[in-house]
């Protein structure tokens, strides 16, 4: 049977992370980061190797009872999400086994029980991602492959190293997307299903039940599908207006795929060529590549190449120094977690950007800097602020837990991909940011009322 995957997955994708010899047995692809059926290349690449192999093809997930500070309600869109997966696996005798506990104790038997004889899982630049699948390929006898399903050009491809700022690294994407940014072949059906019960959701959606069972009414739909109508909407509707007031919190120009994105819901490749035929200005085309391309890669980038991109010590020697300088200049105003939590500062654009964490699971782009920034300015220091930072972004942003969140809050409080600035108390060197910069930018009152208390 004519293989239709084997030109389309592009072998810089892959890594074989163990390389014990392959024998007959079924293929497990083991997902993780990308939660989806649709133009996810790990999956393709798994029905590849099933059709070469004459092979079944199983996919297995491993729902761990905690992950970086999500909370129930994180976990219960992420499983709304699966579900729709599971379907749609089935639909394509594909079956779907979902598995509770540690990848490295529950994956080595699961792998014995469906005769293994290979496993694919996807690409993920976070240490706990390679925890998990150092601790798996110390205990199986099977090769277990990688596959960068979320990067348009595949992370290690791109860069071999850690990225100066996002003008080093464009020409490296721009000089390969052509080779990438490739249209998606369909996942088809597997000839026959290996028998399997429907997953446990009775027992998933329990470890995720403490507080309200529902998904905050402030929050998207989780799923492929919703995902897939959330883009639609951005590419007909908000798009064209996206060159030009993107940056305006109250104009509602962003395409709010972050979320989906986030779980794999929906893959970045599938958006990018979609808005290359969409019916919009050129300008707002390339700003959005410019975030969803460019940004959001360079992001995987700084994580896959910096240890320590969750915290303060990973940001540039230059930052560090000027933060340091400053770290006892006195601070107007000091906040810990909570208050911050709490939206209870004095500022009252900044409790506003914080309810809209706490309301929609996300701020608008231009709010979040300015969000983050302000925490250096209220910390008692610049490593109690890059900490309390990623810990509101975890513990609330629906998108959190990311890449581009770890990057993001090293962008503001520790000048990663930026420069120096002029110096100035408390910042140094690190650009600043002010309310009165915002109002000169959009209507702040405005957003202010939109998120009031
Ligand atoms: P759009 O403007 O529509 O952008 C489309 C996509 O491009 C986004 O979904 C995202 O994948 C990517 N993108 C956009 N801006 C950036 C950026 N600055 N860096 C990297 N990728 C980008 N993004 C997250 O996905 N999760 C987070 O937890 C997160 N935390 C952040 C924290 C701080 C302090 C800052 C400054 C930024 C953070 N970002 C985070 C990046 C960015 O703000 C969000 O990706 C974006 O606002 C999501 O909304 P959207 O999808 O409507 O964005
Ligand atoms: N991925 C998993 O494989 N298992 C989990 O239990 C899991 C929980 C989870 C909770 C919140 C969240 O934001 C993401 C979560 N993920 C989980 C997915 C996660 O995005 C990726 O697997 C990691 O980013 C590793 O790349």
């Amino acid at each position: 049977m004519p293989d239709p995957y084997k030109t389309a997955i592009d072998p810089r994708r892959i890594t074989l992370l163990s390389g014990c010899p392959e024998k007959a047995g079924t293929v497990v692809y083991w997902m993780s980061r990308d939660q989806r059926v649709q133009s996810n290349w790990a999956l393709l690449f798994a029905r590849h190797k099933a059709a070469m192999l004459k092979q079944p093809l199983v996919v297995v997930f491993t729902l761990s009872p905690s992950f970086l500070g999500a909370s129930p309600a994180h976990y219960r869109f992420m499983l709304k999400g699966l579900q729709e997966t599971e379907t749609g696996l089935v639909k394509r005798n594909i079956p779907f086994f979902l598995l509770f506990g540690d990848p490295a104790e529950v994956l080595p038997g699961f792998l014995g029980e469906m005769n293994a004889g290979v496993m694919v899982t996807d690409y993920s630049p976070m240490k706990i991602s390679r925890q998990w699948k150092a601790g798996v390929s110390q205990r199986i006898s099977i090769p277990l492959y990688e596959v960068d399903a979320h990067n348009i050009v595949p992370c290690r491809t791109a860069s071999q190293k850690q990225e100066y700022a996002a003008r080093t690294f464009r020409p490296k994407i721009t000089a390969l997307l052509g080779e990438f940014l490739k249209p998606f072949p369909e996942p088809s059906a597997m000839p026959s299903a290996t028998p399997c019960m429907p997953a446990n959701w009775p027992r998933a959606f329990d470890t995720a039940k403490t507080g309200s069972a529902c998904i905050p009414p402030g929050w998207p739909e989780p799923g492929e599908k919703a995902a897939g109508a959330c883009l639609a909407s951005f590419l007909s509707k908000r798009l064209r207006i996206y060159g030009e007031k993107r940056n305006d919190p109250n104009a509602d120009a962003i395409s709010h795929l972050s979320p989906y994105l986030h779980f794999g819901h929906i893959s970045a490749q599938e958006c990018a060529l979609r808005a290359l035929e969409a019916d919009a200005p050129d300008i707002s085309k390339k700003a959005f590549f410019e975030e969803l391309v460019i940004r959001r890669e360079l992001s995987d980038n700084y994580c896959q190449y910096n240890e320590q991109y969750d915290s303060f010590d990973g940001i540039p020697a230059w930052a560090k120094e000027s933060l340091e300088k400053h770290a006892r200049d006195p601070r107007e105003h000091l906040y810990g977690e909570e208050t911050f939590a709490e939206a209870r500062t004095h500022d009252r654009l900044w409790n506003a950007a914080q309810r809209e964490l706490l309301e929609t699971g996300k701020i608008h782009g231009y709010m979040r800097m300015y969000w983050a920034k302000k925490i250096l300015e209220w910390s008692a220091s610049p490593e109690k602020a890059f900490d309390t930072a990623v810990a509101l972004n975890d513990r609330y942003a629906l998108d959190g837990r990311d890449p581009n969140g770890y990057t993001g809050v090293a962008w503001s409080i520790g000048g990663v991909h930026d420069r120096p600035w002029f110096e100035r108390p408390v910042f140094g060197k690190i650009r600043y940011m002010n309310a009165a910069g915002c109002a000169r930018k959009f209507d702040a009152e405005s957003y202010i009322r939109r998120y009031g208390s």
